[in-house]
């Protein structure tokens, strides 16, 4: 059965959709093989030889996204591409109108066509991207549960449901995150989710172990997914039928993934002789050999599930329900190229030779390589119309836009004498809770186990837990006393994971591009330790290289933790914030600047497209992600009333607590948690050192973005450009010296000395963290209040200061 489109002949006398939809495999792979042929920039191998475009991966392809792009996918259906099969997609993409010649012509250049399908860089309607392998797998599952978070809560209906698919690489399932996802996903009640596995038995190394398939299919079906296998192709189920056909399908099942893939690179005649030698004597099986040229025996032993155009439109048409659906498609890596099958064959690329015999097989004349309907068996007519038609070429906007949601002026919170910032974030988003306004329910949660311990339970009360159906909290309805209602429905707002991180970012980059995928804008926030950012960091740097939206809270942190010892404590989490692009990181010690950086965030992670402000250097009309690094270690807070002046430096990222006087010989700068010992050390110098300054950074990372900002825009000819630690510092005498200290690794700031010229010390963390009193730590590691005076006393110059205790 294969959809109506293809099963009516459409035209007397005219060829059918069937027929078209093979012309356009032939096409998308000629395409695809001659913009790598064609590319510029890809790597020359020692020998010379240019290597990489990935032909190999992209033809193992080809057929499923013919079948998937031409005639399945429904507008609102969105896919994330194995990077690999890039090339097929541009290719694609090309035919439809949607990719140009140009880019096509720059493939893997500057400007030109991704190397891997990219949302932000391609221009073509890439719906996820992809490139860490495993990655765009596991993100089809958290858009899909997005999806369903999205219409439980009542927005989104005018649009149709899609289904998210991925195109998975086999090799992409070796990456544990993909089973994270499957075990989270289906505790979801996941649906609307198809991951079709291009099941070629070949990684970029090698050819990959024996029956994978049956594990990958007793895993999925264990975690409630329909698995459907498209192992043999109509060909090889017409010769099956045949007199001998049985027998050489079980030589086909027993047969090893290396010697098929051996075989298929051989091709005919040396199909031929295997297979005789192995099962040739054997009556009617040998007549079915027999009976067959080189060329198809060839074509029959090659005609897998996953190269047979009916076998793939009859499977992917062939469901009709919303269950999460896996295809094990059976390919050959580079089929229909003459590395086909090859073990080595992941980087290969065509001699100039076997591209012109390539061009001669599909009937492309020199010069016209580009031309979409050269050589093609169908009138152009017919193929404009068709193309015209597709249904994934009808949507008329694929990156959806949506309305800002407003936030308000100020986010209320009342500020204890005494708090943690982790204890603020509890208590701000508890006052969010309270609302009624769009803005609350635009917010989403999700925290990987660390829920409660990362203050989010008051919001939890307040908004409930999302689940498709709904749960009453048993210790509730058993009137059993607890300080958490834990109770789920579709119109929760918390997600709550199980303890993986790399989920946590997956669904954060879901949630954080819900506005885009669904046209629905969300807000979401995730909590989780901050030394386990390191655990789903490269989901947290492709959550950012997709340009989703989300804020990150990392607490506890630090050595602060201190009797949780080094297993919990984090140290280079600051330098990761200052590093990771699209995510601007904060590190406050008070909660009054909690608030302020909260509320610019939840209007950041909506914003796109500006222009960089000269004010600040910094890209904040670009928008991005946020990262809270927070703590739990209660502060003594300062009563203070909020300026605008002081609400625009803190999201600038720092301000002078202590503005320092004309002849100051001392600053300390410090961030976060640490703020009491840096305040302690300013009042010890003070009898000996003059003017001493005290620099609250609340964003080493904005700090230093707008920096570099400001000099290269100084590079170019803006003489004035200034940034905002520019500013802050242009006072500060020469002869100063600077010590900066946090709970982290102390190069976050050590740059400091470097804006102006200022001698610097830079103190913080550089070891793994051990158990003991706060005390004990800060000493140990040499960021306590004496450690600050000491520094000061070694690089700037006065006597000696009295309140210096001996250091240990
Ligand atoms: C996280 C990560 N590690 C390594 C790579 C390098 N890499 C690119 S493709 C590939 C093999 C992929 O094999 P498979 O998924 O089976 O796809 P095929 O090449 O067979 O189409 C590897 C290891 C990567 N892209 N991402
Ligand atoms: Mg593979």
């Amino acid at each position: 059965m294969i959809s109506r489109r293809v099963d009516t002949a459409l035209d007397c006398g005219m060829a059918d959709t069937l027929d078209i939809l093979r012309a356009l495999e032939k096409k998308v792979l000629w395409l695809a093989s001659w913009t790598i042929h064609n590319a510029n920039h890809l790597r020359e191998n020692t020998d010379g030889l240019k290597v990489g475009g990935h032909q190999a991966s992209s033809a193992s392809l080809a057929t499923i996204m013919t079948a998937l792009y031409f005639d399945v996918l429904k507008p609102a259906d969105r896919v994330a591409v194995k990077p690999h099969a890039s090339p097929i997609f541009h290719a694609i993409q090309y035919l439809l109108g949607k990719q140009t010649q140009e880019r096509l012509e720059d493939f893997r250049g500057y400007k030109g066509a991704q190397s891997y399908p990219s949302r932000t860089k391609d221009i073509d309607d890439v719906d996820f991207s992809t490139g860490s392998v495993g990655l765009g797998v596991a993100q089809t599952l958290f858009s899909s549960l997005t999806q369903d978070y999205v219409r439980l809560h009542g927005w989104g209906a005018e649009r149709p449901e899609g289904r998210m698919i991925a195109l998975v690489g086999d090799a992409e399932l070796d990456e544990g995150n993909v089973f994270e996802a499957v075990l989270e996903g289906w505790k979801q009640g996941l649906r609307n989710c198809w991951w079709i596995i291009d099941y070629n038995r070949q990684s970029l190394d090698a050819v990959v172990r024996e029956g994978l398939w049956e594990r990958y299919e007793q895993l999925f079906k264990n975690f409630g997914w329909d698995v459907v296998i498209l192992k043999y192709g109509s060909l090889q189920q017409a010769a099956f039928k045949e007199p001998g056909g049985a027998r050489l399908k079980a030589w086909i099942d027993s047969c090893p993934n290396s010697l098929y893939s051996a075989l298929v690179f051989a091709g005919g005649a040396a199909w031929r002789k295997r297979l005789n030698d192995e099962i040739g004597d054997q009556g009617n099986v040998s007549k079915l050999i027999e009976k067959r040229s080189d060329a198809e025996l060839a074509a029959l032993m090659n005609n897998l599930g996953g190269h047979d155009l009916r076998t793939v439109l009859d499977a992917l048409h062939a469901v009709k329900h919303d269950k999460p659906t896996c295809f094990i498609a059976y390919t050959i890596k580079g089929f229909g190229l003459p590395f086909a099958g090859h073990k080595d064959n992941h980087s290969g690329l065509m001699t100039p030779a076997q591209m012109d015999t390539f061009r001669t097989a599909n009937a492309v004349r020199p010069g016209h390589e580009w031309d979409k309907f050269e050589g093609m068996p169908i009138a152009q007519a017919r193929l404009e119309d068709f193309l015209a038609n597709v249904p994934r070429a009808q949507a008329v906007e694929r990156q959806l836009k949506t309305p800002h949601i407003a936030v308000p002026a100020e986010l209320a919170v009342t500020v204890q004498p005494t708090m943690s910032t982790q204890t603020g974030f509890g208590a701000i988003l508890n006052e969010i809770g309270r609302g009624t306004d769009e803005f609350a329910s635009r917010i989403v949660t999700a925290s990987p186990d660390v829920t409660v311990s990362t203050n989010l339970g008051p919001w939890v009360n307040r908004r409930g837990l999302f689940a498709r159906e709904a749960l009453a909290d048993t210790f509730k309805s058993e009137q059993i006393p607890s300080t958490f209602n834990w109770e789920f429905s579709p119109k929760g707002q918390h997600i709550e994971l199980g303890i993986a991180e790399a989920n946590l970012f997956i669904l954060l980059s879901a949630l954080g591009l819900s506005h885009a995928i669904n046209g629905v804008r969300l807000l979401p926030i995730g909590t989780l330790y901050d030394p386990f950012i390191a655990r789903g960091l490269d989901q947290l740097n492709y959550a950012c290289y997709q340009d989703a939206r989300f804020m990150v809270v990392a607490t506890p942190s630090g050595i602060t933790l201190a009797p949780e010892g080094g297993a919990h404590q984090s140290v280079s989490e600051p330098l990761i914030g200052l590093a990771q692009d699209g995510l601007a990181s904060f590190e406050p010690a008070y909660v009054d600047e909690l608030a302020v950086i909260m509320r610019w965030a939840f209007a950041y992670m909506q914003k796109s497209g500006g222009e960089i402000s000269e004010q600040n250097w910094l890209r904040d009309e670009t928008g991005g992600s946020v990262y809270l690094r927070l703590s739990t270690r209660p502060v003594e807070q300062i009563q203070r009333p909020m300026t605008d002046e002081l609400r625009q430096a803190i999201v600038d990222g720092a301000y002078w607590l202590r503005k320092p006087g004309p002849n100051a010989q001392v600053v300390v700068a410090y961030s976060g948690a640490i703020a009491p010992e840096a305040i302690e050390a300013v009042g010890l110098m003070a009898e000996d050192r003059r003017d001493v300054g005290l620099l609250a950074v609340t964003s080493a990372d904005r700090l230093n973005a707008g920096w570099t900002a400001a000099q290269r825009a100084r590079e170019r000819g803006l003489v004035h450009a200034r940034s905002h630690i520019e500013r802050l510092l242009a006072d500060v005498p020469a002869h100063c010296g600077m010590v900066t200290v946090l709970d982290g690794h102390p190069a976050t700031l050590a740059w400091l000395g470097a804006v102006s010229g200022h001698r610097t010390r830079g103190l913080g963390v550089e070891h793994f963290g051990q158990t003991g009193s706060l005390a004990e730590l800060y000493r140990h590691y040499g960021i306590d209040a004496n450690a600050i005076v000491a520094a000061a006393q070694a690089i700037a110059p006065g006597r000696p200061i009295r309140h210096l205790k001996a250091l240990p």
